[in-house]
């Protein structure tokens, strides 16, 4: 892929860059996309049905078992090219927030400092009820048994099902990460929108949030998404392939 020298001069020239990833940064780490990762059990059930308070409430071990196997597939897996160029980027820039809505920890595993999470993390389960944090025992959880069907485990204070620590759908985001989000974006003069399919809201926002502000957009993706129409570079392709291109680019453009 040829990376444009106007590209490459707009980050070069960046004092703040904010990179903004979705599911397909951790794709080629074997890790299903939100909608890829209803397979097995799952497959009748929409995605919001699953990641929501009222699907956990309506069937506790159908949804603590697709949390666990999601988990088990983070930490069977490792930071892939995506991961390890986006911390090569913030070596060469002043400065740079990166800005997630995976739950997995590969872009902390790669090195990355100071992620900020919209959508929390697999790995900070609560209490459903008094939202005392719980701890996983030590290790990784094999593959559940029996197509997927995982009781969850207790609160020790309050006997009520743990939850995963997650945002669901119909759930607020966290106030902390989602105003540091929307500082950045206003602030940043380049966003990277990596391997998001733009569709969840409000961290979709994000990217017209920096455009407003006279950011530079560029999109990663090998697919179609909204900002397809608007974004100023349309970067067709897979996060792991493009990225370390970019920051070869960027190294080379000095
Ligand atoms: C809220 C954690 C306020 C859980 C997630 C109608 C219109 C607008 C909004 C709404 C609406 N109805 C309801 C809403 C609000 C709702 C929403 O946005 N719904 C959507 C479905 C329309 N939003 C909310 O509820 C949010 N909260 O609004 O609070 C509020 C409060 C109370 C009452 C009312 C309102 C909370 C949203 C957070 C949901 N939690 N994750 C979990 O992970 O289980 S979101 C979840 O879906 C993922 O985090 C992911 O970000 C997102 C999308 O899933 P995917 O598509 O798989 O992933 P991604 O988007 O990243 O797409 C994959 C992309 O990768 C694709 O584009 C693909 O082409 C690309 N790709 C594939 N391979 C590669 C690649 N790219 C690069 N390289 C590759 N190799
Ligand atoms: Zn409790």
């Amino acid at each position: 892929m040829e990376i444009s020298d106007s590209l490459l001069a707009a980050l070069g020239q960046s004092r703040h860059i904010v990179v903004f990833t979705g599911a397909g940064v951790s794709a080629e780490s074997g890790i299903p996309t939100f909608r890829d990762a209803l397979d097995g059990l799952w497959t009748r059930y929409e995605a919001t049905q699953l990641a929501s308070p009222e699907g956990f409430e309506n069937d506790p071990a159908l949804v603590w078992g697709w949390y666990e196997w999601r988990r088990m597939k983070v930490l069977r897996t490792r930071p892939n090219p995506a991961h390890h160029a986006i911390v090569g980027m913030a070596g060469l820039s002043p400065r740079m927030t990166l800005v997630t809505q995976n739950v997995d920890d590969l872009h902390e595993r790669a090195g990355s400092p100071g992620v900020i999470h919209l959508h929390g993390s697999l790995h900070e389960p609560r209490c459903f009820a008094c939202s005392l944090p719980y701890a996983f025992p030590p290790g990784i959880p094999d593959e559940p048994e029996g197509g997927r069907r995982l009781e969850p485990p207790r609160c020790g204070h309050c006997d009520s099902p743990i939850r995963p620590g997650v945002v669901w759908f119909g759930e607020c985001l966290p106030e902390d990460a989602w105003r540091k989000a929307r500082q950045a974006a206003q602030d940043c003069d380049a966003l990277l929108s990596v391997g998001t399919s733009s569709l969840v809201w409000p961290a979709a926002e994000l990217p017209e949030l920096a455009a407003r502000g006279g950011a530079t957009v560029v999109q990663i993706n090998p697919g179609e998404t909204p900002l397809d129409g608007w974004a100023d570079f349309n970067l067709r392709g897979k996060a792991g392939e493009v990225l370390p291109t970019l920051l070869a680019g960027m190294r080379k453009a000095g």
